[in-house]
Parts: structure tokens; sequence; C-alpha cells
């Protein structure tokens, strides 16, 4: 057995094992593999790119909600209808109904039942809601005024997972993953004055979803992040995206949708460079531009995040975005930014602020807390988002403050890879996701996931997942966190990067914890040798050892801060003696809340790989990291 498929066994059981055809049945019989419809045709109809840019009624705060594990709300007993009694979205009063006849009755009362404050994922509502893993809903109302031919949509940055949204009795849509955002137009349902809202929030994940049932995070379900009611002119601008040329061309597109889309000039502004543009749309409501960037222009770094603010107008609506302007490329073995060779200063991030009970509440002060940990801290330049969206609070700060982003969805360890829903699910992921982001100077890479095990039909999944983000952004690189082969040849440790799924990507990632899974010791890290069968940069996409902050036994074993640190210095000069390394990105920032963790001494819920522990607290590898990125940073 190879270190990764001991490594692998022991973390992720049988199921994963057969996966990776290591249990000998397998490989016999390949299915067909799926079928690829045009990635145009998984656009949502509503995109509103730069939503979080425009006014609209805030719907955080108080909501009521109720707890519905066997799913009473959606079906009843042998799968009928659900009971009406039992219907959380109904738009009734339920206890003037019950005064109004002895013989009424209901099996939930929103108005009466208990609150919580949205957005924060429930598990830090209530101790009962701990591991809560199932159906809830949630019910506040809302006013609104006379629309006067505008329109109205309900805009939700992230719900976790599958979303069933009503508004006074009528559902308005569904929206399956939880990280990306999803709009519904309510203008025909909206009453003047109040109005209802109610979701159903289920967390469950199975055979189907993104990611998998088994992760090494927490079940966080629930409204994450904010929720708001969104009016615009009849026709809007629904999608932009601008980005900057090796040829020093600034190209923009931009997507109105209303009846008057089409033939419609739009106006580009960037009043710092003194420019100004107007296109018009064509008979889908697109216009292009295609100018040269003024000499004024500043491009883009992590020393210096310069951002313009760019104006579009169509008619009646308007719309700004701050934005920078840069390059990115591969060559050969090196990444370039803005045409300079750079070496990415890294650490994962879980979407989990500080504190001893988070809730996945990332608004701008918490984002920067973490974040200037890493740029400031650890003298970093680069985040690795894992192992989903973050928040678009998080990516406007990493542009904002100078830190390169590789962004990705949650396709992870066990995803359905053979099976059709959950590649339609995770396509339409990565189209929400791109769609979100691209217009971020910060984010230069697209993950198509993280260590999954390589069969036939994951590498035309992936391999998908990676021809629809170029398809969708050709301006940004593609990777994914990839699971090495290792054996020792003549005492010393070779990794092997011998994915085929590397054809599709312009940066190879590997996973690499040698010395704390599997057998190997310290002493064996520094020699390990790395092959690769291309010549692409790599990147050490994760690293890392668990430690309890505060635990410095004499040995230095396994779970002391001791041992992490010496796991760093190991790994760090491995790192050192590997040419096409072009950065690295060690697990992980803090401590986090994961299900799997639970050695009742050091761990307790607690993934302990954290550099900071949950509350914050600097563990002695933060030190060693920090003094490595200071000398590769040349300060
Ligand atoms: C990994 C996974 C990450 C885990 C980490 C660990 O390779 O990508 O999600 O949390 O290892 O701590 O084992």
């Amino acid at each position: 057995m190879t270190t990764t498929s001991r490594r692998t066994a022991l973390r992720l059981g049988t199921a994963f094992t057969a996966l990776l055809g290591l249990g000998g049945t397998a490989a016999a019989q390949e299915p067909p593999l799926l079928p690829v419809s045009p990635v145009t045709a998984l656009r949502p109809d509503i995109l509103m790119t730069g939503a979080i840019n425009r006014d609209g009624v805030d719907l955080s705060g108080d909501w009521t909600y109720s707890k519905d594990l066997y799913q009473t709300g959606k079906t009843d007993i042998l799968g009928w209808a659900a009971a009406p009694r039992a219907q959380r979205f109904r738009d009734v009063n339920v206890e003037a109904e019950e005064g109004k006849n002895k013989y009424t009755f209901f099996e939930y009362d929103m108005d009466r039942g208990p609150h919580m404050t949205l957005p924060g994922a429930w598990n830090a509502a209530e101790p009962e809601l701990r591991y809560y893993d199932g159906l809830i809903w949630f019910q506040r109302f809302f006013e609104s005024g006379p629309l006067n031919g505008q329109r109205a949509f309900l805009r939700f940055e992230a719900v976790n997972y599958l979303t069933e949204v009503y508004v006074n009795g009528q559902k308005v849509g569904s929206h399956e993953g939880g990280f990306t955002p999803f709009t519904f137009e309510v203008t025909k349902v909206l009453r003047e004055g109040k109005n209802q809202i109610t979701l159903g929030v289920d967390s469950t994940h199975g055979e189907h979803t993104v990611p998998p049932k088994v992760t090494d995070w927490d079940i966080y379900g629930g409204v994450t992040r904010p929720i708001r009611l969104i009016r615009t002119p009849a026709t809007y601008i629904d999608d932009f995206y601008i980005r900057y040329t090796e040829a020093g061309r600034i190209l923009a597109t931009v997507q109105l949708n209303g009846p008057d889309a089409a033939g419609k000039p739009v106006v580009l502004t960037i009043a710092a460079l003194k420019l100004k543009a107007t296109a018009t749309t064509d008979i889908s409501g697109q216009a292009q531009f295609d100018l040269k960037a003024p000499k004024a222009l500043k491009l883009w770094t992590p020393d210096a995040p310069t951002l313009y603010e760019a104006g579009l107008t169509a008619g009646e609506d308007t719309l700004t975005d701050r934005m920078g302007f840069r390059t990115i490329a591969v060559k050969g073995m090196q990444v370039l930014l803005n045409g300079q060779p750079v070496f990415l200063r890294g650490i994962c991030l879980h979407e989990e602020e500080f504190g001893s009970n988070p809730a996945r509440r990332i608004m701008t002060e918490t984002a920067r807390a973490l974040l200037t940990e890493v740029k400031t801290g650890l003298n970093g330049n680069f985040v690795r988002l894992s192992h989903y969206p973050h928040s678009e609070v998080t990516t406007r700060l990493c542009d904002e403050m100078g830190l390169l982003v590789w962004s990705e969805i949650p396709v992870y360890w066990a995803v359905g890879f053979g099976d059709a829903k959950t590649f339609d699910v995770a396509r339409r992921m990565m189209t929400e996701n791109v769609l979100r982001d691209r217009n971020r100077a910060s984010i230069i890479i697209w993950s198509v996931g993280n260590e999954t095990p390589s069969t036939p039909a994951r590498n035309h999944f992936m391999g998908t997942l990676a021809d629809d983000a170029r398809a969708m952004d050709p301006s940004r690189l593609i990777s994914a966190a990839l699971l090495v082969h290792k054996k020792k040849v003549d005492g010393v440790l070779e990794a092997t990067i011998d994915d085929p799924l590397v054809a599709k990507l312009d940066i190879m990632s590997a996973n690499t914890y040698t010395a704390w899974y599997g057998n190997d010791r310290l002493e064996d890290v520094p020699p390990q040798r790395w092959k690769a069968p291309v010549s692409k940069p790599l990147i050490f996409s994760e690293f890392g050892a668990d430690a309890l902050a505060g635990y410095h036994p004499d040995d230095r074993r396994k779970y002391s801060e001791e041992f992490q640190a010496d796991f760093y210095r190991a790994t760090l000069a491995n790192a050192d003696t590997v040419p096409f390394l072009a950065g690295l990105s060690p697990w992980i920032l803090k401590d986090f809340q994961t299900p799997r963790r639970e050695h009742p001494v050091y761990q307790k819920g607690w993934n302990r790989k954290g550099l900071l522990s949950e509350t914050g607290v600097r563990k002695q590898a933060f030190a060693v990291l920090s003094d490595y990125y200071r000398a590769k940073a040349g300060k």
C-alpha cells in the first residue's frame, strides 16, 4: 500500500478505498461518461452581479423558526402532499384561525415560535441545535412600499444547503448549494405594506450533494450570509465582467435584463482614469467594450492594491464597483503576476470567525481580523479560501488588502462523480461562483476540487468543471488540490503527481502531510523528492499538523506546539528543494470546528491544525511560517 492509500483509507474508510480502485473491484466495468450540456445553459436567469453594492432592505435580524426533522412541512406520511396544518409557509395567522373554530388545529405556529438572529448558522444559536442536521423553517415580516413600475428581488448571499423561498404563501424559488448567491424576482407577489417571507432550509447532505455527507468541517446549517430586498428599474444591469489584458486593454461585457434590454446604450466610466465609453446592447441585451487602458492606470499588486471605482449606467440603472486591474499567467514553472514571477506566500482558511462558538458569520470586521493575521502576521500575499466559495465580503476585502486568492467549490473527497444530479449541482455551483467573483483582482485561481480519487468518471467530471471555468473566465488560472502517490526509493520518500487531471490544470497542487498521517517521521520530510510528468508550477496546497495551543510536553510529541513547529520546519526545508514550487498554502490559519475530530483531550470537536487557536492565540509554528515568508518576501 502506498502512503497515500494508507492515509486515505485511514481517514475515509472502505467506501473511498473502493472508489480509488484499491479494493480491486471498481475498475472492472466503467459506466459511460456523463453527457455535458453547454455551460451557458447552467447560468441562472437572474444573476444580479454586484448586488452587494445596490441599495436594499436588509432582512438581517430577528426571525422565528420551526424545526422539522421529518420534513412534515414538505411531505406527509407515505409521500403525500404535506398536511396544511404542518405547512409552515402558509400565509395564515395560526392563533387567529385556532380562535375561530374549536375543531381547527395546527402543528406549527411560526409567529409563536422561538427566535433566531440571522444571518448566522443555527449550530451556534442554541445548544439543542449544535449538531442539528435537517430542515428548519424561518419566517419574518417586512414592509414594502408601492413599486411604481420597478422590479423587486430577494437576494440571498448564501444559505446552507437546500432552500425553498415563499413570499406571502407563494413559492418564489428554490436553490441548492450552501455558498453561492441566488436571487428570485418577487415583483408580482409583493404586497404594499406588510409581507411575509418563509424559508425552508435543509442542511442535509447525501449521495447527490456537493459537498458529500462526510467532510472535515462543521454542518453550519442555515442562513449564513445576508438576505436583502432589492429594487431596480424595469430594465437593469444583471451582469458585468470587466478585465485587463496583457495587451494593455480593458475589456468589458455588460448584460441587461428587462423589456428594454436590446439596443440600449451602456456607459462605462472610471472617473479617476478619465475613462468614459459607451456601447450599445445587441438583441440579447449584451454590450461589449474593448478599450485601450489609460496610461495613468496603476496595476493591482498585493503590495500596492490599487482599486478604481468603475461606474455603469444603462437607462435609469446605475451600478458602481471598486476594481483592480492586473494580469495573471503561467510561464513554464512560474506564476507571473503582471508579467513578473510571484511566489505565493499563503495559508488556507475556512469560513469561520474567531471565537469559541463561531456561526460562520462573516462581516467586514470578522473577515478583516482573519486576513490581517495572514497579511501582516504571516507576511503572506495569498489565501486559499477552502473548500467552498467564501463570502463576497472576504473576496472584496482581499482586493482591498492585497491578498491573492484561490477560490474553490466543494467537490471534495467522495462526491458522486458518476451521478448526473451531482454533476449538474457542481457545474451550477462553479457557474455561480465564477460569475459572482470574476471582477475581483484578488482572485487568480479557480479550483475545481480537493483530494479526489482519479477515476475516468472523476476526471471527466472535474475536467468539465475546468473547461466551464475557463469558458466563463479565460483570464484566470485553474487548479485542484490533488492526492499524491508516495513511496520510498532507496530509503528516500518520492512523491509523484501522476494524476491525469493535471492536463486540464494550469497549476498542479498537492496536499502533503508526510510525518503527520502515515508512519513516516519528521526526518523523512526534508529529503523527500517531488516528481511530476509535466513542466507546470506546483503549489503545496496543504500541509499541517494538529497542535493544542499551550500544550508543551518535554518530548515534542504529536499535538504539542513543538511538534507542529518542527513539522513546519521540516516541510519548509523540503519546499526549498523543489525547483518548480510556486507557492504554499499550509493547513490552516485557525483551528476550526469539525465533528470528525473528537480526541477528548486535544481536539474536542476542533481540527487543531490552526497556526492560531480558535480564539486567535498564536502557536509556535506561526512564527516559523511568518519568518519563512518574511525572508521569501525579502523583508
Ligand atoms: C485534508 C483536507 C482538509 C482536512 C485536512 C486534515 O487533506 O483537504 O479538509 O481538514 O486534510 O486536517 O486532515
